[in-house]
């Protein structure tokens, strides 16, 4: 038996209304105690909320939820209180005082879970849902919650079982004929489906750039002017800049949205051998940080006779900077730029914008969002690709394929060991 939790479900603090929630067996017997009579199922009823001691709290909206119809899949009700902190306050102290408990991070769709509600994928998509601050972020965790990760593994694992039975009809009667045909079946099965693991492992890399942020580095040598940049795109004085070179030491980020994407741009120091061993480190981060960032934009000043563009890659943007003091005297190939420009600064965030779009729409959205997806993905597929290496050890083929299964039920967790269970749905807000 479970018992009954409760939880504020709106952001502490002030607010015009604010909303409580309860689920679990005591529900019922609580809300008769704060407001009276249960109201009719799924429909507002206006009350009066009262403590212990029978105390006016509010007049309030509650709503009843019977089970198995609701989001736990258990009894649940709502209280819609006015927003205040005491008012929430004291609903908070009336369902203590009688018994229940206040739920833990992510409790209330863990129990969704645990009742068949929803399946792992769809949970997190829940949490990505809450925590999406852009259209693209918030568009696929509603396609996560809405099942496309879970609808795709099922036909992945539909294939799968099928490719299972045949091999296991080729074990089980191995004198036969016909079941090595059938075998043979399972491989351009298994192979397809391989490949297809492969695939959306390594798109799944787009899911988690979308939902953590596309990473953007700022990078050349001091005094390029990377930091005066970071400020104007940023609109504010995230990094200090002066005329003295190596000011910037450590990677500041500043996250920002552009074409609806969730971007982070990091400044860094500027790169240059030293004997300054805080310095020294500086470069050490910003080399690491450009390094694993999806785009680099270098600057080299135009007005530095010896400034280069040493170490960008083919596809990274180069700015030759201080355009505004006059022809540049570098022999550089790159494109002259200045942050006093609006022209010039708005010409730079159209490019990344354009960027971030061509790196990140793609054609279909990703199907799968997260590094748990891609690690299991990657281990289904290395299971197949191993199965498929047997050649006529049928057993020990179809004891892969059997592994590969069990990697992909993974994504959507009904298998999962407690403490990975308990791992994801910490990371839940109180009273989701
Ligand atoms: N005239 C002109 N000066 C600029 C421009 N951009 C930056 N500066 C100046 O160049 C100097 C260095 O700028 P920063 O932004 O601190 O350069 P940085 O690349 O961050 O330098 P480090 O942190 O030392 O690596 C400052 O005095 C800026 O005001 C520009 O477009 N035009
Ligand atoms: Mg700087």
């Amino acid at each position: 038996m479970t018992d009954t939790i409760y939880a504020p479900a709106t952001a502490a603090g002030r607010s015009a209304v604010a909303v409580v929630r309860i689920s679990g067996p005591e529900t019922a017997p609580a809300v008769r105690a704060l407001a009276g009579r249960l109201p009719a199922p799924r429909r507002a009823a206006l009350r009066t909320l009262a403590g212990a001691g029978g105390g006016e709290i509010d007049r309030a909206l509650v709503l009843w939820f019977p089970g198995p119809d609701s989001y736990t899949g258990e009894d649940v009700a709502e209280f819609h209180v006015h927003g205040g902190t005491a008012v929430v306050g004291a609903v908070l102290v009336a369902l203590d005082g009688l018994g229940l408990r206040l739920a833990e991070p992510g409790e209330f769709t863990r129990r969704a879970f645990e009742n068949g509600k929803l399946d792992l994928a769809q949970a997190e998509g829940v949490a990505d849902l809450i925590d999406a601050e852009t259209d693209a972020q918030r568009r696929q965790a509603l396609e996560q919650l809405g099942g496309r990760l879970s609808d795709v593994q099922a036909r992945w694992s539909d294939a799968l079982t099928e490719a299972l039975a045949m091999l296991e009809a080729a074990v089980d009667f191995p004198d036969e004929e016909v079941p090595q045909d059938v075998a043979a079946r399972a491989r351009p099965v298994l192979e397809d489906l391989a490949a297809e693991l492969e695939a959306a492992a390594a798109d799944a890399e787009r899911g988690e750039r979308v939902r953590s942020g596309y990473r953007i580095a700022l990078v050349g040598a001091p005094n390029a002017g990377k930091s005066t940049l970071l400020n104007v795109l940023a609109r504010r004085d995230a990094a200090i800049v002066t005329a003295t070179p190596g000011t910037t030491r450590d990677i500041i980020e500043v996250p920002m949205e552009l074409a609806g994407y969730k971007v982070i741009l990091a400044d860094t120091a500027g790169l240059r051998d030293t004997s300054d061993e805080i310095e020294a480190e500086g470069v050490r981060r910003a080399r690491a940080w450009a390094e694993s960032a999806d785009l680099r934009v270098w600057l080299a000043d135009g007005m530095d006779p010896a400034a280069t563009f040493e170490g960008a890659a083919r596809d990274d943007i180069r700015l030759i900077t201080k355009r505004d003091l006059g022809e540049h005297l570098a022999d550089l190939r790159g494109e002259p730029f200045t942050t006093r420009s609006p022209n010039d600064v708005a010409w730079l965030e159209r490019s990344l914008a354009e960027r971030v779009v061509a790196d990140l729409a793609g054609g279909e959205p990703p199907t799968a969002t997260r590094l748990r997806h891609r690690e299991l993905l990657t281990e289904a597929a290395d299971r197949l690709r191993h199965a498929l290496a047997q050649d006529e050890r049928l057993e020990l083929a179809a004891e892969d394929v059997r592994l590969a299964a069990r990697a992909l039920d993974r994504i959507t967790g009904r298998i999962d060991p407690e403490q990975v269970l308990g791992r994801i749905f910490s990371t839940f807000c109180i009273g989701k």
